[in-house]
């Protein structure tokens, strides 16, 4: 009862610090709620790291987002379920320490959420539990990577999930690594894979988001991202995930890089997504500061190997982290991207797909807004009570977290239909 009280008390401070804020040149685009800290959270950045969760059919989870910091409470689980934002810290069972620098949501199981992190050179699967009393906490339940000292791993990785097991591609400064089956429910030691990619391509070194699962409709695609070395530009190669991956094994890759057209030094950042409304998974891949647009043809794996399309903005840089979502509910995805930065320069764009010519302006540009640094570091789009229907838009700074209510895309709800109203 007494720790009940407390929690009640803490959930209620939880409950107070998350305001409404007016950006004058967004009044009629977007209403924006800055999400801080709450106090229990010991990391220097709230808002670097951001993950929707998902439900056990592998569905974004509705009103929750999950952060990242660093310990001793490197968690924090957000619920904005009827408009009030409530701030849980969740409690670390078993005292490790953590510095979270990626999550990747996994499907809930028996009304936990499950989540993986990459954290010091390991990526840990954690299991989130939700007791009345207690709130939440998190017990970790399988780790790779143990007792390995590995520069750059788990910087960049990605998970596929099948019945029984799962998948774990990740990139490392020596390379890229592929778990090609782990059982999270058991310990001991899972099969590691370095993976050989095509002759020419070399990754970045200091790069991230360059590995990625690209889920097509027949297929899932192991996509990679940096450079061809041989023409001295930018590449991206594809394998689908149903080849073997074993110690020396050549894949068969389909190879896409630049050209004259579409320039550029490496790939940091891959996202899928259908961008063209003709039901087929198209890859976006950010390059130097623009994005290339991948259309996919009829086949399964049927990509061209120089982009259909780009995405960029005249003398700025609008390519270095994205995201493909539907958040005005009218059936087309957009491109949501930025290129953090530790000034107030920063800026979060709005991309309306499909791009039929280029340079195309965004939508809606963000400016940083006020006292935040590295605006646009994360992104996470999430249904949400007040408009089930769509994805309302969430960005991270360092400081705060933004809830982008959108309203200024064409055919969208009105200003007036914000939800405070
Ligand atoms: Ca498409
Ligand atoms: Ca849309």
């Amino acid at each position: 009862m007494k720790t009940s009280l407390i929690l009640a008390f803490i959930f209620s401070l939880n409950l107070i610090a998350c305001d409404w804020r007016v950006f004058e040149d967004l009044k009629n685009s977007a209403t924006v709620m800055v999400i801080e800290s709450p106090d229990e959270f010991s990391g220097a950045n709230f808002g670097q790291v951001i993950s929707v969760l998902k439900t056990n059919t592998g569905d974004t989870v509705t009103d929750k987002i999950i952060i990242g910091g660093s310990s001793p409470n490197p968690l924090i689980l957000v619920d904005f379920a009827e408009n009030v934002i409530t701030r849980h810290p969740v409690m670390f069972t078993d005292g490790v320490t953590l510095d979270i620098t990626g999550i990747v949501p996994l499907t809930s199981e028996g009304g936990d959420y499950r989540i993986a992190v990459s954290s010091q050179e390991k990526i840990h699967f954690l299991r989130i539990s939700f007791d009345e009393e207690t709130g939440y906490s998190a017990t970790i339940i399988k780790t790779l990577n143990d007792n390995t000292t590995m520069p750059g791993y788990g910087r960049a990785f990605d998970i596929l999930e099948a019945r029984d097991t799962i998948m774990v591609a990740t990139s490392s400064n020596n390379g890229f690594i592929v778990y090609p089956s782990v059982n999270i429910q058991e310990s001991g030691d899972s099969t590691r894979v370095s993976l050989e990619v095509p002759e020419g391509f070399s990754q970045p070194v200091d790069g991230d988001s360059f590995i990625r699962f690209v889920k097509s409709e027949q297929e899932t695609f192991l996509a990679i991202g940096g450079r061809d070395t041989g023409e001295n530009i930018w590449a991206l190669a594809l394998v689908s995930t149903s080849v073997e991956f074993s110690p020396g094994s050549q894949l068969p890759w389909l190879f896409m890089r630049g050209d004259a057209s579409h320039p550029g030094d490496e790939v940091v950042n891959i996202q899928a997504g259908d961008l063209n409304s003709d039901g087929r998974t198209d890859i976006a891949a950010a390059v130097s500061g623009q994005i290339y647009i991948f259309y996919s043809g009829i086949e399964s794996g049927d990509y061209p190997i120089s982009p259909s399309s780009a995405l960029y903005v005249n003398n700025e840089s609008t390519g270095h982290r994205l995201v493909i979502s539907d958040i005005n509910n009218d059936g087309v995805n957009e491109v949501i991207s930025s290129d953090p930065q530790g000034s107030s320069s920063s800026k979060v764009y709005i991309h309306v797909t499909p791009i039929l010519t280029s340079p195309l302006s965004p939508a809606i540009t963000i400016k940083t807004p006020e006292n935040e640094k590295y605006f646009g570091s994360s992104f996470a789009a999430v249904p949400t009570e007040f408009n089930p229907q769509r994805n309302e838009l969430f960005i991270g700074g360092m400081n705060s977290v933004y809830l982008f209510y959108i309203t200024g895309l064409e055919g969208d709800r009105l200003p007036q239909d914000d939800p405070r109203n």
